[in-house]
């Protein structure tokens, strides 16, 4: 069992506490060393989550990049399955940026939910495309989000949402186990490995992968300052980090463990071939289009 008594899950009261208590599962991991719950379907009771999260008044920001032609590819379907799956009982905004607000679908949202475009350059390089996000997220966090949002959850926009991502996942800072490495050993993991980037680091934890991260406004806003921080520090050495914004986030996670642990049913790659764990696919990778998308 790994009670979230422990974690240090300041968000629930302690009436409720007990009965949130997580199920474990004999199959896979379920909780860290240092006591955070790692979730999968079968531990939790997704309506005891919502209560708890509707009679604290949690609300939740969810942060999206379109840029260039991500917009045309993958916005549609991503608004349209979060829709479906994501924290259907809790107040919504979402935060979509983009280089041509324009150009942004038309979303048909129900009273407590709302969308607000905003618009960002777009970056000659993928790579800025990706690590500026850090930037903005912040700016975001310190104008807007902060007033109207408890939590705040960040996506890469070329995935769908096949199933439930409620509030089971809302903590103080909550990462995801990357599909491709959460069963494999350390030693594979594909950390920055360069001692001249601010991302290096030798060994970790676990890998996290950076196409979902959230928790509260606060811990979100100083993830991603450190992580900007960091980019830019690399960036006056010349150097880049191996998966860019990803290797920093990794070594912010490990300085900083995040209190809540996401399995990979929260960002899985049906492609991946290895679906015996994961009972349900909450989120879902959508194929690469690299010729494409990343074509000059
Ligand atoms: C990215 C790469 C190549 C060409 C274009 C882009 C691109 C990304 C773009 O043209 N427009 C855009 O809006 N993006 C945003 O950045 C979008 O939200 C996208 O989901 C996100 C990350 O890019 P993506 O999804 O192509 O990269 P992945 O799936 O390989 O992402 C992992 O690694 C990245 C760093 O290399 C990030 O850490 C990302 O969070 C990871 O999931
Ligand atoms: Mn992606």
């Amino acid at each position: 069992r790994c009670s979230l008594k422990s974690a240090k899950e300041l968000i629930l009261d302690n009436s409720v506490d007990a009965s949130l208590d997580l199920v474990s599962r004999n199959d896979v991991q379920t909780c860290t060393y240092w006591r955070a719950p790692i979730i999968w379907e079968g531990m939790f009771d997704p309506e005891i989550y919502d209560e708890t999260h509707k009679k604290k008044g949690s609300s939740v920001a969810l942060v999206v990049f379109a840029v260039g032609r991500y917009l045309e590819a993958y916005l549609d379907t991503f608004l349209n399955s979060s829709e479906r799956y994501f924290m259907l009982d809790l107040p919504v905004t979402y935060y979509v940026f983009t280089d041509r607000p324009a150009k942004v679908p038309p979303l048909k949202l129900p009273p407590h939910r709302s969308m607000k475009v905003m618009r960002v350059e777009k970056h000659a390089r993928w790579q800025d495309v990706s690590m500026m996000r850090m930037k903005t997220i912040s700016d975001a966090i310190k104008t807007d989000i902060k007033h109207r949002c408890t939590y705040v959850f960040c996506f890469d926009v070329d995935q769908e949402f096949t199933g439930r991502f409620g509030s089971e996942a809302l903590g103080d800072s909550v990462a995801l186990l990357h599909t491709y490495y959460f069963d494999l050993p350390k030693m594979l993991y594909t950390y920055d490995h360069n001692p001249e980037s601010k991302a290096y680091m030798e060994t970790g934890d676990l890998y996290y992968h950076a196409a979902v991260f959230g928790g509260t406004w606060e811990s979100v806003k100083a993830l991603v300052d450190a992580c900007h921080q960091g980019i830019m520090e690399d960036k006056r050495n010349r150097v880049e980090a191996l998966w860019h914004d990803e290797s920093h986030l990794n070594k912010y996670l490990w300085i900083h463990k995040p209190s809540r642990v996401l399995s990979p049913e929260y960002c899985w790659d049906p492609l991946s071939g290895k679906n015996g764990v994961v009972r349900v696919q909450r989120l879902v990778w959508a194929p690469k289009q690299y010729k494409k998308l990343r074509a000059p």
